[in-house]
């Protein structure tokens, strides 16, 4: 199985604990990925530890910086556009910087991806689950799944979680720049529009792990907003036709 065109986007803010470890652990994985790390000017210097990667390994780690924090749905654009535009990806990844999406898993995804349009690193699939995390954390987030599900009715079983695999074709045939949520609903809203158009989705259990390093970046406000993109959504679900989409990108 050839793995090559794999890219893998990995948003930061704030990871300078973790981005060492995470691209030398990308780099050695026995199938070959390269690394698109965009960073929103992190005060820590994670995105110049990200540069001194790319500067050693300019083939297989680049970065995309952006001036301030302009929030997690529009950094994963941002590593879109990266990907198809600049680079010749063929299979767009994403994860999170603080190891909460084990790089051990790449392999497996993208073993389902000769099958499957877009594959998710699910932690509601039997064999997956969550370690370490809060019961609040835990609670939020099987409560989102569970309104994911029953009001917009998606049928992946983890679908906010931000470990997953595009194909190219996929990522194309989404208007990008016309997402309107921002944060973690960009997760929920992404699988709608791909279950909309008739993709193929596939799930592969793992384990999460809470973040051992750095801070969480995820406010209280980010979780009224997406409650409320869910509830906007819900209606385009009621209305039915096409997609319907809003012409303009939120930032923060
Ligand atoms: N570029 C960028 N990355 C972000 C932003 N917010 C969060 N991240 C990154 O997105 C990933 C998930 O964020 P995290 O704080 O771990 O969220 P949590 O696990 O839900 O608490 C991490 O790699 C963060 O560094 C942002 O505004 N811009
Ligand atoms: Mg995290």
């Amino acid at each position: 199985m050839s793995s090559a065109g794999t890219y893998v986007v990995v948003p930061t803010y704030n990871e300078a604990d973790n981005i060492h470890e995470l691209i030398t652990q990308l780099l050695e994985l026995p199938v070959k990925v390269s690394v698109i790390v965009v960073d929103d000017n992190s005060p820590d210097g994670t995105g110049q530890i990200a540069d001194d990667y790319a500067d050693r390994y300019p083939e297989r780690v680049f970065v995309v910086h952006r001036p301030g924090k302009l929030g997690l749905g529009t950094a994963y654009i941002a590593g879109f556009n990266k990907a198809i535009n600049d680079l010749p990806a063929s299979r767009i990844m994403t994860m999170d910087a603080d190891f909460s999406h084990n790089p051990q898993y790449i392999p497996a995804m993208i073993t389902l991806s000769q099958e499957k349009d877009i594959v998710i690193g699910s932690r509601y699939v039997s064999g997956g689950g969550s370690r370490n995390c809060s019961w609040k954390r835990i609670f939020l987030s099987k409560g989102a799944n569970f309104v994911a599900r029953t009001v917009l009715g998606l049928k992946a079983r983890d679908t906010t979680a931000g470990f997953r695999l595009y194909h190219r074709k996929v990522l194309s045939s989404i208007p990008l720049d016309d997402i309107f949520s921002n944060g973690y609903s960009f997760l929920v809203e992404m699988l709608y529009m791909c279950q909309r158009r008739g993709w193929t989705i596939g799930e592969v259990p793992i384990i999460f792990e809470d973040r051992r390093k750095g801070q969480t970046k995820i406010s209280r406000q980010e979780v009224i907003k997406a409650q409320y993109t869910v509830f906007r959504l819900f209606v385009r679900r009621l209305r039915g036709g096409a997609p319907r989409q809003p012409s303009r990108v939120k930032t923060q």
